[in-house]
């Protein structure tokens, strides 16, 4: 039995997810840019983490904020220059922090001189780099966007539809085409030369469709309808083999609706094409019964634990994994898996603990760190297209806003994209202009990294430490791990081990009291970390845990 993986370099990453609209606005515009990160390279040095994820930095017209790309060898203007980016890179460098750049290649923007030119005529040499299919037999098939509407729009030029799984102004590449393929690894070739350290692929497993666009069934997961066409691997394997086995690199595929079998075919070691990927697994343990996204759901702990569970057996010892709880397309972790309220510090330390004891690249996002929260929108103030063309649809279909708002504020992605909170002053010290480019969370007086520097109890200062313990002990990085009392409902308990070394992680996932008694003596154990000081015994000398109590006991 395998009870240790094999070191790698990318195993022991904690990866540090910017939003760089959202970060820190240096030039006064309302929009966070490249200087502005530049600025706090020392602040995510401090945390501990070695290596920063920054969402899309190119030229692009912003409909899906960045995910739209007009230019993939420029930088959005809004967020600087090409230079502002090398003295980042450099700068980062020099604090041994990589950077991972986020590749959007299932499609472009409309405003693609690519797409541009294919909309022209069906002859022109740039057709064949997306999907356009003839008009004359209406819509070519049933297939909807993720941005609400049917993923079809009509050219008029060449009198066909075109293919946009997104947005209309995001248009579907053409993978088959080898041309398509060839850019694509050019690209990446130009960012490696420049020095850039590795990729984390948006929606990679899009990118090869079903033969022929048959018809989705209308039951299924949007995201499996689309993902993992045929030739998929074959995709994967050319572009290791042309562009990343050429570089030193760390890849991460987002991969939404995989299922454990799909996932090792592509980061099993013996696969030669990602290092990890982002499942999805525990994003819909919140969604309503029939399975809408929208809505004010509750996590289910007991599913939650099943799903790492499931991962982590699937996947030890045959290929990598990547551990997140939220993202920027997702709400904030502390609002949706802990308790934004009365127990935010406790909670958001109980998901630290968790996150960064599993095995699997942790991948923190900017501002989790500090337990930033859910924020209230009013409809006016989305900023999220897929916040707003939901809205629209469903005002429309004669849902009313007392309705909708409940799921939307829940769930939307703009939870996680309000800016950063640095201090008290004016915008939590994101920016100083009247106008931000999305609304400031008005609890910035209360939550933002000073307040938490001086404090030697906050969230950040445990977020460190947890960081550190991980890095202390490698347990937590190779070890394997074994699931304690699966049924218990309040706690959620589990051993991360090697031959020669053991370590109990307990979260008492309730805000009452709970005794632990899975019969383990831990009386007389080392604590490496907790949230709470100290640890409470009953007389049977049996842990009490205390609300939301997390903590790493060595065996
Ligand atoms: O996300 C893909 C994706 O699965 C999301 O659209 C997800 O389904 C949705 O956000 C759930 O709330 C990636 C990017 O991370 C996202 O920001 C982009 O909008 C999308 O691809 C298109 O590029």
């Amino acid at each position: 039995m395998i009870r240790k993986e094999e070191e790698k370099w990318w195993k022991e990453l904690v990866v540090y997810q910017v939003y760089p609209r959202s970060f820190k606005d240096s030039s006064g515009n309302g929009i966070g840019d490249l200087k502005g990160i530049t600025e706090k390279l020392d602040y995510i040095k401090s945390l501990g983490v070695n290596a920063v994820w920054l969402n899309p930095v190119y030229e692009s017209p912003c409909d899906d904020m960045g995910y739209d790309i007009s230019d993939y060898r420029n930088i959005l203007r809004d967020l600087g220059t090409m230079d502002d980016f090398k003295i980042l890179l450099n700068e980062a460098h020099k604090r041994n922090i990589l950077i991972i750049m986020d590749l959007v290649v299932n499609h472009t923007s409309d405003e693609h001189e690519w797409f541009s030119e294919a909309c022209k005529s069906r002859n022109n040499p740039y057709h064949d780099y997306y999907f356009f299919k003839d008009a004359r037999n209406g819509i070519p098939n049933n297939w909807v966007s993720f941005f609400s509407g049917s993923a079809w729009d009509y050219n008029e030029p060449t009198d066909e539809y075109y293919l946009h799984i997104f947005s209309k102004k995001q248009p579907d590449l053409n993978w088959e085409n080898e041309k398509v393929r060839r850019e694509v690894y050019d690209i990446m070739k130009f960012w490696f030369e420049m020095g850039i350290d590795g990729f984390r692929m948006d929606v990679i497993n899009l990118i090869s469709k079903k033969p022929g666009l048959p018809d989705r069934d209308e039951d299924e997961d949007l995201a499996e309808s689309y993902s993992f066409g045929p030739k998929f691997h074959d995709y994967m394997k050319e572009m290791n083999r042309e562009v990343l086995s050429k570089y030193k690199c760390v890849t991460v595929g987002e991969c939404p609706g995989t299922t454990v079998e799909q996932a090792l075919d592509t980061v099993g070691y013996d696969r030669n094409e990602l290092h990890m990927i982002f499942h999805f697994d525990a994003m819909p343990l919140d969604s309503g019964p029939n399975g809408e996204h929208f809505y004010p759901g509750k996590v289910d702990y007991q599913k939650f634990k099943q799903v790492f569970t499931k991962w982590h057996k699937a996947l030890y010892g045959k290929g990598w994994n990547s551990i997140y709880l939220m993202n920027h397309d997702q709400p904030r972790a502390v609002s949706r898996f802990g308790n934004d309220g009365k127990y935010r510090e406790e909670t958001a330390k109980m998901l630290a603990t968790f996150q960064l004891s599993m095995c699997g690249t942790p991948y923190i996002y900017q501002g989790e760190e500090i337990g930033m929260t859910n924020c209230h929108f009013e409809p006016e103030e989305f900023r999220d297209i897929q916040m707003i063309n939901y809205y629209a649809e469903m005002t429309a279909k004669g849902y009313s806003k007392e309705e909708l708002l409940p799921g939307l504020l829940y769930k939307g992605r703009d939870n996680s994209r309000t800016p950063m909170q640095w201090d008290r002053t004016k915008n939590g010290g994101f920016s100083n202009a009247d106008n931000t480019w999305i609304k400031v969370n008005p609890n910035y007086e209360k939550i933002n990294v000073d307040e938490s520097e001086n404090d030697p109890d906050s969230i950040l200062n445990y977020f460190r430490k947890m960081i550190k313990a991980r890095k202390n002990n490698k347990t937590l990085v190779y070890g394997d791990y074994d699931i304690i009392e699966p049924d218990n409902e309040k706690i959620y308990a589990y051993k991360r081990f090697t031959d020669n070394d053991e370590l109990i992680v307990i979260l008492n996932l309730t805000d009452g009291e709970v005794t632990f008694n899975s019969g383990y003596n831990l009386k007389s154990k080392a604590e490496i970390i907790g949230n709470y000081s100290g640890t409470k015994f009953n007389k049977k000398n049996e842990i009490q845990l205390r609300p939301y109590e997390a903590k790493i006991i060595r065996l």
